[in-house]
């Protein structure tokens, strides 16, 4: 089976989660943006729902299929987030932001009464970090900012690089105008013990550690040429 495949299986099984009248969160990547798509043919068929995007990217593909949308300053309590991740371990710690949306996704996860992960099964590792871990940063200070960073992961056992994501040569913007740093660690022994590190960092807006935030995942693996979601 292709990633594709099995990210629309996961993405199948969380849309069972979704009853009439619920408050959505709508994650993004291409795992989210399968979800959504699956959400967006049950909303044609009748099913009210309300959205709430994490991103201009998702924001722009549920309005396309016609999918009730809200901010989360009109809708601030929701009921269940369905998103992706770029790790996950068997504590339901996560690592998120691969797709630069990782502050929005975390305001609108911890937003929501469940927060559910779907992902490919390759996804799921023993240790956190062989993905770089995105940092979000004020472009204010960018260069001490860096330092300081590198200093609290030194700090919380992480060693290796810590560049600025760029594009065609630019740097990467956020949704909410600000800058990633991405820290190839390979792995991370204490997430949380990281993460409070990276909170004393003034320039940090957030990272993508999602840490108790998480109450499930939806993994779908190639079994035999079938999607096994567990
Ligand atoms: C977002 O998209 C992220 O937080 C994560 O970085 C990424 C996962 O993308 P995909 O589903 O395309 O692998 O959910």
């Amino acid at each position: 089976m292709s990633g594709p495949d099995l990210r629309r299986a996961a993405a199948a099984r969380a849309l069972e989660l979704v009853q009439p009248g619920m408050k959505l969160g709508l994650g993004t990547g291409s795992t989210a943006a399968a979800f959504v798509d699956l959400l967006g043919a049950k909303v044609r068929d009748g099913l009210d729902v309300v959205g709430v995007p994490t991103s201009e990217a998702t924001r722009i593909q549920a309005a396309g299929l016609g999918i009730r949308l809200a901010t989360l300053d009109e809708v601030p309590q929701l009921d269940l987030t369905i998103d992706g991740a770029d790790e996950v371990d068997d504590q339901l710690r996560l690592i998120k932001g691969g797709g630069a949306a990782l502050l929005r996704e975390k305001i609108v996860a911890c937003a929501s009464r469940r927060m559910v992960v779907i992902a490919d099964a390759a996804k799921h590792v023993g240790t956190l970090g062989a993905f770089p871990l995105s940092i979000e940063v004020n472009p204010f200070g960018l260069a001490a900012t860096r330092l300081a960073v590198e200093a609290a992961l030194s700090a919380s056992g992480c060693e290796g690089p810590v560049v600025v994501r760029e594009k065609d040569g630019r740097p990467v913007m956020t949704d909410g105008g600000h800058m990633i740093l991405d820290a190839r660690l390979g792995r991370i022994p204490d997430p949380e013990r990281l993460g409070a590190a990276l909170w004393s960092v003034p320039g940090v807006v957030e990272h993508g550690l999602f840490l108790g935030i998480a109450s499930a995942a939806i993994l779908a693996a190639d079994v035999g040429g079938k999607a096994e979601v567990t």
